[in-house]
């Protein structure tokens, strides 16, 4: 701690608590103690910073966002000096960036590593966050920050066997941090979202042998990783700030064009010639949001872009029927994915595809795997099973709030949050991208966040507020927004951690805001500008 509470007589250990020390807890940190002159202090699981750059450390990790994006832009010395070597940067970078920036802050010396925060209790008569670790620690703080990731807390399927595995058995987000060696490895991923694929492209070389454990087959398209584009570069380094108001002026902030044409506008020969630039150029978001304006809306549009990928899947892969159970048949709304080689890899003889609904996996062995038609003997199996997203971190901590109400049980059948900053009934907790926050890429809309919820504080400060809590009827109202929203949108009824489908047993709910940034920005900037509307100020 800084400043013990006998330090401080009665006043908190603590202005502000921040969990999580991530792209959001870091800058957090950074704001509350730097810019602000608060006693903040930050509380890490993970014995170093970066978040879910920590812990995703499996071959082939990296951002499937562009790195000019996917960076923060407070510290603009950082941009013109920070140099990406790749438009979709690899783990090991993207971690070594985090902790530069961590260093040049000097925000090391403020976080507690290796230390859980278990608890959370609302003290009505001090108006404080009472705090427990799991090293036994308690102390208080007048608000608390909840950075903790919306993908985050793994996803771990109760197969039968798992304990009795004499191999390696791994989660790819709990990645040891001792090398695995895999040459000439028998492997098996189970899982093939963003992880799995990215997984499957950097194993298939050199694995012994490579079984892909495949539930639901997904669109992947190349990422055609490179340099960042000069064009981009140029347009950072001369004018950053027209760059950032065209990234957080777009909907999605991901750094795309984003097109406004309806697929249907178009013949299909030139539909597809579109569709085939943008397969050539490569990247997720780029294909989605960048051909045609409509995908993610009109079924019938989605059927184009899905037709495309499909024939490209049947041209990709040598064995027909391997290429046609990598074809999938859901719409195409899930968060996008790019890689490249994926599809290349199934043409190796040492890659083969299990396909999970035509051979269900019954078991792990000691051995390896039994599906219901044959025993695979494996020296290393990997889950890439996803995460509990947008609300398993939260729920991991004790969370008791005012008149003893948990988070626990007001979340059980879904979370209820307002513009995914903060829940009634929670006074002076905040959260960073929690729940029916915008549909974007994170690191630049988590600074704008913790910016608004900076000014906030501020202004609670400024004004003798003990309290600040937003008031139950204005979170049930942009919950119906975003129920409203999403429900004209194909996302919602495509199965995905998006909206909760991919965890046995959690509530369906699009836990998200699908209005875009820039209406997201108009909206909370409005909230502020009129003395902090919709929030309870004691
Ligand atoms: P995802 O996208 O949730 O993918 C998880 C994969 O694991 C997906 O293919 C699942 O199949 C599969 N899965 C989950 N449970 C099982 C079981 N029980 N048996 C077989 N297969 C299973 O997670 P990722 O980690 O790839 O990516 C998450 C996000 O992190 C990504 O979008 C980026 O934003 C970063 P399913 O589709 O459910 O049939």
């Amino acid at each position: 701690m800084q400043q013990s509470a006998s330090h401080r007589g009665n006043s908190p250990d603590l202005d502000v608590a921040i969990i999580g020390a991530g792209f959001a807890g870091l800058y957090a940190l950074h704001k509350m103690r730097n810019e602000l002159g608060l006693l903040a202090e930050g509380f890490d699981d993970a014995a170093g910073v970066g978040g879910t750059w920590y812990w995703n450390r499996y071959p082939g990790c990296r951002t499937d966002t562009q790195a000019s994006v996917y960076s923060y832009s407070f510290d603009r010395e950082m941009i013109d000096t920070w140099q990406w070597s790749e438009r979709y940067p690899p783990q090991p970078e993207v971690l070594a960036y985090l902790n530069a920036v961590a260093d040049k802050h000097d925000l090391k010396r403020s976080i507690h590593f290796e230390t859980r925060i278990e608890k959370l209790t609302w003290d009505e008569a001090s108006s404080l966050w009472r705090l427990s670790t799991n090293r036994g620690e308690s102390l208080s703080a007048r608000f608390v920050i909840e950075a903790v990731g919306l993908l985050s807390s793994t996803n771990i399927p109760d197969f039968p066997g798992a304990d009795r595995f004499g191999g390696a058995l791994v989660h790819a987000a709990r990645w040891p941090q001792d090398p695995i060696d895999f040459e000439n490895k028998r492997i098996a991923v189970i899982g093939t979202g963003s992880t799995g694929i990215q997984l499957v492209s950097a194993l298939a070389p050199k694995a012994g042998h490579l079984f892909v454990c495949q539930r639901t087959p997904q669109y992947v398209v190349p990422a055609r990783n490179g340099p960042i584009p000069e064009k981009i570069r140029q347009w950072m380094s001369t004018s950053y700030d027209s760059f950032h108001k065209w990234v957080m002026d777009s909907a999605t902030v991901f750094g795309v064009d984003e097109s406004q044409t309806p697929a249907m506008s178009l013949v299909e020969d030139d539909r597809n010639l579109v569709y085939e630039r943008a397969w050539d150029e490569g990247g997720g978001f780029a294909f989605m949001l960048g051909t045609f304006g409509d995908l993610t809306v009109s079924a019938e549009a989605n059927k184009t872009a899905t037709d495309f990928i499909r024939s490209k899947i049947m041209e990709t892969v040598d064995d027909s029927q391997v290429a046609r159970k990598l074809c999938p048949t859901d719409y195409y709304a899930k968060r996008p994915l790019c890689a490249d080689g994926y599809y290349e890899a199934f043409n190796q003889p040492n890659v083969t595809l299990v396909d999970l609904n035509e051979d269900p996996l019954i078991e792990m062995t000691p051995t390896g795997l039994r599906t219901a038609n044959c025993e695979i003997a494996l020296d290393v199996i990997i889950l890439a099973t996803g995460f509990d997203a947008f609300t398993g971190n939260y729920l991991k901590i004790e969370t008791v709030g005012r008149n003893g109400e948990r988070l626990q049980d007001k979340w059980a059948d879904g979370p209820r949050a307002f513009m995914g900053v903060a829940t009634a009934g929670f006074p002076n907790l905040f959260t960073v991208f929690g729940p029916f926050s915008p549909f974007t890429s994170q690191p630049l809309v988590d600074e704008y966040q913790v910016d608004w919820i900076a000014g906030l504080i501020r202004h609670a400060m400024a004004q003798g507020l003990n309290e600040v809590e937003v008031e139950r009827a204005a979170e049930d109202g942009w919950i119906e927004t975003c129920e409203t929203i999403a429900e004209q949108t194909l996302f919602a009824v495509t199965n995905s951690w998006i909206n909760g489908a991919n965890v046995p047993g959690k509530a369906r709910r699009t836990m998200i805001y699908m209005g875009g940034m820039a209406s997201y920005a108009g909206i909370i900037e409005e909230v502020a500008r009129g003395g902090y509307l919709s929030f309870r100020l004691a």
